[in-house]
């Protein structure tokens, strides 16, 4: 559970400049890099380490980077249980107290965590370094491949091969938190909230360490912290009469407070928000609250100059502020699970969340170089080992976020090859395992190369996502025989799974300051008229019950002759200023959500 303050329970942030050292000569573990590192360089904490310098060694740098700090445990943490929260490390992160190896983790964008009660010294410095690993392979999510490029005179280069479409940044992403509490405390909560008429229903159960002696409680305040309903007991039900939904036009968020005693003394307390709300599929739309929703919003990223994937508020509220503006009600984690401040945002602002594991670029094309998809779903590539981490990664993410009511639907992957027929046993092992441990609903997201009735995700998901870029992958510049085919491919894919559609991207390069009438490709005409199109063919088709344009803002890509300076198909600049296309959206979902 994301460390918080109570009155049980204390936090010490980690965050600042650490010092660093990237082993560029694959010197990993010599020399005692356990405990000091060898060069003076200090890197930001969090932050992606690879825009920060001036270098392009290290940005493209592929391999092992070091960081290094110290800190110290207070004397009054004597006898508690210490342990240290790493938000997010991408990828590889071996973490290392006063020279001792404690813990290896593997894949970012989800939060681990070190018990350290044993050997961290008590008001003595403490040496903390963490070794970083930026390397994708076909058993890491996302998959990558790295190869070795020599050149003429014998050099070796090291590449990362990845599919996916997003710059691969590396280092501590998320915040470190010196965390301490008592020796018995609440491990786990899970709530799952219902409504009766004007009656709430929230079920909730702890988990505790040690629960021999202790008395749990939990109360549910309102907003201006009047009691509403108790419960004594591990699980338990809480009733709330007049019950306040939570719904993305309005969030209300209750607070469950839990707390552990023995004897009337306060062992431990967690708070989490709550807010009690329903999902469900019924006659082929979306119900939050038993109200059908259409979901309107875009994909994003965490993505931004300087900081890259680093956790950073400003850019986080001005982001929940631009979508507010657009009248977003939700939004999809491409391709990742996003912080964990970022969900609770969701929660505070009202937006529905897809919420994503980083199974993305699951394809086999840029790694054979080869025309078309080569097979994924093969020994070596997306084996038992490669379905191990996937699962694995959907339950972490579960665990993570079932408690947040922003969060709608769990998102299996994007655009893999699925229509392989070893494809079938994959994702019907991964939804089987996701609904065991959750009721939302699930989505898989397809796109234009599989073929209507050929996806072997679709059928154990309940809403189909498709991204769909006619008029712009193909029939370039042709926005009115893009959108014939849009309409087309839809109506096929509809037929054959007879699921519910959300276009989960659509969209187009622009760069901003680019015009021109009649409109052509990357000019801000081009991608409003794009969506325009889009849009009246979404409005004709009653199985299509959500929006998602590609992407909310411009994001960083590796370079290639298809990307000028990143991704710019966001309807902000990566700077989070709009594009004209950003008003017309505007236009559209303000007047939609009014009537919502
Ligand atoms: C897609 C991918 C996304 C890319 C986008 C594009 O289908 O899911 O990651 O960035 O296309 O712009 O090509």
């Amino acid at each position: 559970m994301f460390p918080k303050q109570s009155r049980s329970r204390e936090v010490i942030s980690l965050d600042g400049l650490w010092n660093f050292s990237p082993d560029y000569d694959l010197c990993a573990g010599r020399d005692g890099w356990n405990s000091v590192l060898p060069y003076a360089e200090v890197m930001a904490v969090p932050a992606s380490y690879n825009d920060i310098g001036v270098s392009a060694r290290l940005r493209d740098h592929v391999g092992d980077v070091w960081y290094q700090r110290s800190f110290f445990v207070p004397a009054g943490w004597r006898g508690k249980r210490i342990f240290l929260y790493f938000g997010s490390v991408s990828y590889q992160a071996t973490v290392y107290l006063n020279g001792e190896k404690l813990l290896s983790n593997s894949g970012g964008f989800l939060p681990f965590e070190v018990d350290i009660s044993g050997q961290a010294l008590i008001a003595e410095e403490n040496a903390l370094v963490v070794q970083v690993n930026n390397e994708l392979h076909w058993d890491t999510l996302p998959p990558g491949e790295v190869v070795e490029q020599i050149s003429l005179s014998g050099a070796v280069t090291r590449l990362q091969k990845q599919q996916h479409d997003f710059f691969n940044y590396a280092g501590i992403h998320r915040s470190v938190l010196l965390c301490a509490t008592a020796n018995t405390f609440i491990a786990y909560i899970a709530v799952e909230t219902d409504f009766d008429n004007t009656t709430g229903i929230i079920d909730y159960r702890a988990e505790l360490n040690n629960a021999d002696t202790c008395e749990f409680e939990a109360q549910l305040l309102d907003r201006n912290g009047k009691l509403c309903a108790t419960s004594t007991g591990i699980t338990g039900q809480l009733i709330v009469p007049e019950v306040l939904l939570w719904s993305p036009n309005s969030p209300y968020l209750y607070k469950l407070r839990c707390s552990l005693t023995t004897a009337g003394e306060l062992l431990d307390e967690y708070e989490l928000n709550v807010g009690v709300r329903t999902v469900k599929i019924s006659d082929g739309k979306l119900c939050i609250n038993g109200q059908p929703v259409y979901l309107q919003g875009c994909g994003k990223h965490e993505d931004a100059d300087i900081r890259g994937k680093g956790f950073d508020y400003p850019t986080y509220l001005r982001d929940m502020e631009l979508l507010k503006w657009l009248g977003v009600n939700s939004y999809r984690t491409s391709h990742y699970p996003y912080a964990e401040e970022m969900m609770e945002l969701a929660d505070r602002y009202g937006i529905l969340i897809i919420d994503e594991v980083p199974a993305v670029g699951m394809l086999g094309k840029a790694v054979t170089s080869s025309d078309g998809l080569s097979a994924v779903f093969v020994e070596g590539k997306l084996d038992e080992a490669a379905w191990q981490n996937h699962a694995a990664t959907l339950r972490k993410l579960i665990l993570r976020d079932r408690n947040h009511p922003s969060v709608i639907m769990w998102s299996i992957s994007n655009e893999a090859s699925t229509m392989e027929l070893a494809a079938e046993p994959y994702f019907r092992r991964l939804c089987d395992l996701v609904r065991s441990l959750d009721g939302r609903p699930l989505i898989n997201v397809d796109f234009a190369m599989i073929a209507p009735g050929t996806s072997m995700a679709a059928k154990y998901v309940d809403i189909i996502g498709l991204n769909l870029y006619f008029g712009w992958y193909s029939q370039c510049g042709d926005i009115a025989g893009g959108a014939a085919q849009l309409e087309e491919f839809l109506r096929a894919w509809y037929a054959a799974e007879n699921k519910p559609i959300i276009i989960t991207e659509y969209g187009a390069d622009t760069i901003e300051g680019f015009h021109k009438l009649p409109a052509t490709m990357f000019t801000e005409e081009f991608q409003r008229d794009f969506f325009a199109q889009y849009h009246a063919i979404f409005d004709k088709l009653p199985f299509v019950i959500g929006e998602h344009v590609w992407n909310f803002a411009d994001f960083m890509t590796n370079q290639g002759i298809i990307r000028i300076d990143g991704n710019r198909k966001g309807i902000f600049t990566r700077q989070r200023q709009p594009k004209m296309a950003a008003h017309y959206l505007r236009e559209r979902w303000q007047s939609r959500r009014a009537k919502l």
